[in-house]
C-alpha cells in the first residue's frame, strides 16, 4: 500500500501534520473518505470529522472521537491509525465492509485542537480547552464536564482554575457545541464513542450518577466482549463497568449526553496504560495500542450493526 505521505502511525505528531494527512486519505480514498468541516474552536483552528461512507443518504452511524484531552495523546494517534485502517480494510475486510454498506463512520481525531497544540508548544499536561473566563486570569474549561448531562454536578469544579472546571454553562466551549449540533442535525446515532487516556478501561454511562442505567445490563454484555478480543492480541487487560463505578463520579461528559439523547451504544474508552507512563506513554506502543483497541472497536460496531 502507498504509504499516506510520509505520515508515521507510530509516532506522535503535530496538529498541522494530522491535518495534512487527512487530506491525503481523502485523496486517497475519495468514494469512502470525505471531510466535512464542524466549526472552528476557540482559537480558530477548524475542527474536521472524517466522514465514511459508502452511499445512502443519513445512514444509522457511529461517533467516535479523539483527543477531548489534550493531554491524552496516545487518544488522537489511535484515532488516525484507526480512521487509516478503517480506510485500507474496506473492501478488504468483509465484517466492516457489510458495516460500511449499512452504517456510516463519523471520527473527529482532535475533538480539542486549541488543547492539542497548546501541549505541543507550551505545556505537555495541559487538558482543558483554551478559553477565557472573565475574572480570572486561568483559561480552559474541561471539555469532558462541558456537556449538558447533570451539568456542575459530582466530579466537577466551578473553579476556572481547576482542570475539572465545567465551564459557565453547558455547551459553553465551541469544541463541544459544535458536536452537539452535528449530532442532533444528523439525528441517526447508533452509537457514540469518545476515547481517553489512560487507566485501561471501557466504560459506559453514567458518570454523573452511580445508579444502573437501563441498558447496563446490555452495554456491560458487549463491553466485556470488546475487552476479551482487545486483550487478544498482546494480552491488555481492561476493565469495563460505568464511569460513576469504575473511575470516578464526572457529570457532564459526553457519553452521558448521548446515552441520554437516545444514543443507546455509549462508551468511553481510557486507552494504556495503568499509570507508568500514563500520559507519557512511549510512541513505540502506539501501533499495538491502535491495533488492540481496534478489535474492541470492531466488535462494539459489529454489534450495534446486528441490533
Ligand atoms: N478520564 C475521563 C474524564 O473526563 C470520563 C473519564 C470519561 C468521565 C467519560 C466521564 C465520561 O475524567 C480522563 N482520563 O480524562
Ligand atoms: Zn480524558
Amino acid at each position: 500500500q502507498r504509504s499516506g505521505s510520509e505520515y508515521n502511525f507510530g509516532s506522535y505528531q503535530r496538529l498541522e501534520a494530522i491535518y495534512n494527512w487527512m487530506d491525503t486519505l481523502v485523496a486517497e480514498h475519495p468514494k469512502l473518505v470525505t471531510k466535512v468541516l464542524i466549526g472552528s474552536s476557540y482559537e480558530n483552528r477548524p475542527m474536521y470529522v472524517l466522514k465514511f461512507s459508502t452511499g445512502g443518504t443519513n445512514r444509522p452511524a457511529i461517533w467516535i472521537d479523539t483527543g477531548i484531552h489534550a493531554r491524552e495523546w496516545v487518544s488522537p494517534a489511535t484515532g488516525v491509525w484507526t480512521a487509516n485502517k478503517i480506510a485500507v480494510d474496506y473492501g478488504k475486510d468483509a465484517s466492516l465492509t457489510s458495516l460500511l454498506n449499512t452504517m456510516d463512520i463519523y471520527m473527529l481525531l482532535l475533538a480539542n485542537p486549541d488543547g492539542y497544540s497548546y501541549t505541543h508548544d507550551n505545556d505537555r499536561m495541559w487538558r482543558k480547552t483554551r478559553s477565557r473566563s472573565p475574572g480570572s486570569s486561568c483559561r480552559g474549561a474541561d471539555p469532558n464536564r462541558n456537556w449538558d448531562s447533570g451539568f456542575g454536578g459530582p466530579g466537577t469544579s466551578r473553579n476556572p482554575c481547576s482542570d475539572l472546571y465545567h465551564g459557565p454553562s453547558a455547551n459553553s466551549e465551541v469544541e463541544v457545541s459544535n458536536v452537539v449540533n452535528l449530532i442532533k442535525a444528523h439525528g441517526n446515532f447508533k452509537s457514540f464513542i469518545s476515547v481517553h487516556a489512560y487507566s485501561q478501561l471501557l466504560m459506559y454511562p453514567h458518570g454523573y450518577s452511580c445508579k444502573d442505567i437501563p441498558d447496563m445490563a446490555e452495554l456491560d454484555t458487549v463491553g466485556q466482549a470488546a475487552v476479551k478480543k482487545l486483550a487478544s492480541l498482546y494480552g491488555t487487560h481492561y476493565e469495563v463497568g460505568s464511569i460513576c463505578k469504575i473511575i470516578y463520579p464526572a457529570s457532564g461528559g459526553s457519553i452521558d449526553w448521548a446515552y441520554d439523547t437516545g444514543i443507546k451504544y455509549s462508551f468511553a474508552f481510557e486507552l494504556r496504560d495503568t499509570g507508568l507512563s500514563g500520559f507519557l506513554l512511549p510512541a513505540n506502543q502506539i501501533i499495538p495500542t491502535a491495533s488492540e483497541t481496534w478489535l474492541a472497536l470492531k466488535h462494539i460496531m459489529e454489534y450495534v450493526r446486528d441490533n
